[in-house]
């Protein structure tokens, strides 16, 4: 097998599997942010993906997708369904990503699953080791597979290793609850670099190497893109530092400057009945993202009379996402009940206050979605970074529009200028909504979106690939 000097290892492989009407299977790019930061670097260096191609036990040999780029060769990572079920749904979903979002579902401990989650990690870390040339990049990515760098070190001392978290990192107290808490710590120390979106996420990670793994750490103070933190055990060192993750600026914005897309945005604005003012929603349906508490401050904003139901629109678009887990379906469920409630209150005949789309949509209508909304609602209980408050920026035309982010994102440690909200302060969400709406047109709504917009601009997902690779790659220490 030939050998690259950088390998991207991620869950999951950036093309899916998907059987056309022929009966007939064929890969096809999955859409996502992380490829399109990524392949420009994997094409440059001649890399490889390493990743689970989605379908239980596809095990196709190494082959290209011109989406992806002719020089990137995408290697499976082949899992079966039993461990599907035990990694991914059971670790990956339902003990590690409620953990580390604040416990806002009970995470489940399983001593079975996690053995298969070890088991599946070290056939990661082996494909890896299998790809990358002497002394190559290996950058692992996201919480699914947080053993492999200490199990890739293992085998493969000569590779320089990088660890990007997607999620928030707990606090420590919660995450002390974790049965395999030291050896996620330690799997970790296997990178040279581990990033997180936000200095407290790393601060965390380093005060629990001290604790956890008796590691030799720093006080530095850790800012955002700057001064990591260091770690030192077994006479080797792990950097640890903030990588605030972003969008792809200049395509958001090229495509919200075009003409089409504002000859829909009007036409959605139009088709919702001209109202005087459109909010929006845009998740995946996850408990963490807080929509039920957002319709609940819409509800009470409409009841009270400071939104006249009559000229006020709520879009909604919530993406079908792990449907197989318990927490999801109830929160679906919620979400659903809630929109009806407030449309049998508060609808007329035609009007409905709330429109809510269960499904994903392409780009091309997600950006006149952004431009046709006077305010964004994005109110995680808990989210690592949040790019669709970004997107909702970078394609904005012009310095109007309002931004309502909760400050339990990452996105809010940049995006300062926002409307901040503590989603769970339900009265405190209805009048950060009730302000962004009045600033339409106000010097003082102008002013905050002009700054985030430049925010965005300066800071998009090129310069955050770039900032980490750099870093990875910097003088040994
Ligand atoms: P997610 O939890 O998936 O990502 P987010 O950062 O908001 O959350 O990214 C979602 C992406 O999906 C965005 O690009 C958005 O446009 C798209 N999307 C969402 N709903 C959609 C819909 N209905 N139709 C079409 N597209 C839709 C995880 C972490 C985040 C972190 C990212 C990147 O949970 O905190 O920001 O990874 O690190």
């Amino acid at each position: 097998m030939s050998t690259v000097d950088l390998v991207v290892v991620a869950n999951r492989l950036p093309v899916d599997l998907v059987t056309g009407d022929d009966g007939v299977g064929r890969w096809q790019a999955a859409p996502g942010g992380l490829v399109t930061a990524l392949a420009p670097a994997l094409r440059d260096r001649g890399g490889a993906w390493v990743g689970w191609p989605g379908v239980p036990d596809a095990a196709p040999e190494p082959f290209t997708d011109p989406e992806v780029g002719d020089d990137v060769v995408l290697h499976s990572v082949a899992l079966d369904a039993e461990e599907i079920a035990a990694h991914y749904e059971g670790v990956a979903n339902a003990t590690l990503w409620p953990l580390y979002h604040d416990l806002i579902a009970a995470p489940v401990y399983d001593r079975d699953w996690w053995e298969t989650h070890r088991r599946v990690n070290a056939r990661f870390a082996h494909a890896a080791a299998e790809v990358a040339a002497p002394g190559a990049t290996v950058w692992v990515q996201d919480y699914q597979l947080q053993l492999v760098p200490r199990m890739l070190r293992e085998r493969r001392p000569d590779l320089r290793i990088g660890f990007f978290l997607h999620i928030p990192f707990p606090p420590v107290e919660l995450f002390q609850q974790l049965p395999w808490r030291t050896e996620v710590v330690q799997g970790l120390l296997g990178a040279d670099l581990v990033g997180f979106h936000t200095p407290g996420g790393a601060r965390n990670f380093r005060w629990l190497a001290r604790r956890l793994c008796g590691a030799d750490v720093d006080d530095s103070p850790i800012g955002l893109r700057e001064a990591p933190g260091e770690v030192r055990l077994d006479g080797r060192t792990t950097r640890v530092g903030a990588f605030p993750i972003s969008v792809d600026s200049w395509a958001l914005a090229e495509r919200g400057a075009d003409a089409t897309t504002a000859e829909r945005a009007a036409e959605v604005r139009a088709g919702l009945g001209d109202p005087g003012t459109v909010l929006l929603g845009v998740d995946r349906l996850d408990y963490t993202k807080g929509i039920q508490a957002r319709l609940e401050a819409y509800g009470d904003l409409l009841a009270d009379g400071r939104l006249d139901p009559a000229s006020t629109v709520l879009v909604q678009v919530a993406t079908p996402s792990r449907e197989r887990v318990d927490a999801y379906r109830r929160t679906r469920e919620e979400v659903e009940r809630i929109v009806g409630r407030l449309n049998g209150d508060h609808a007329d005949l035609g009007r409905p206050v709330v429109h809510y789309l269960h499904r994903p949509l392409p780009p091309e209508e997600l950006a006149p979605l952004y431009l046709a909304a006077d305010v964004m609602l994005v109110t995680p209980l808990r989210d690592g970074m949040n790019l669709v408050a970004k997107e909702y920026v970078a394609t904005r035309p012009d310095d109007s529009g309002a931004l309502v982010l909760s400050e339990f994102t990452g996105a809010a440690e940049e995006l300062t200028e926002a409307w901040t909200v503590n989603p769970h302060d339900v009265d405190g969400v209805s009048a950060a909504i009730a302000d962004a709406a009045a600033s339409g047109g106000t010097d003082d709504g102008r002013a905050r979106m002009a700054a985030m917009r430049t925010q965005v601009r300066e800071h998009d997902v090129a310069r955050w690939v770039e900032a980490f690779l750099d870093a990875l790659a910097g003088p040994d220490v």
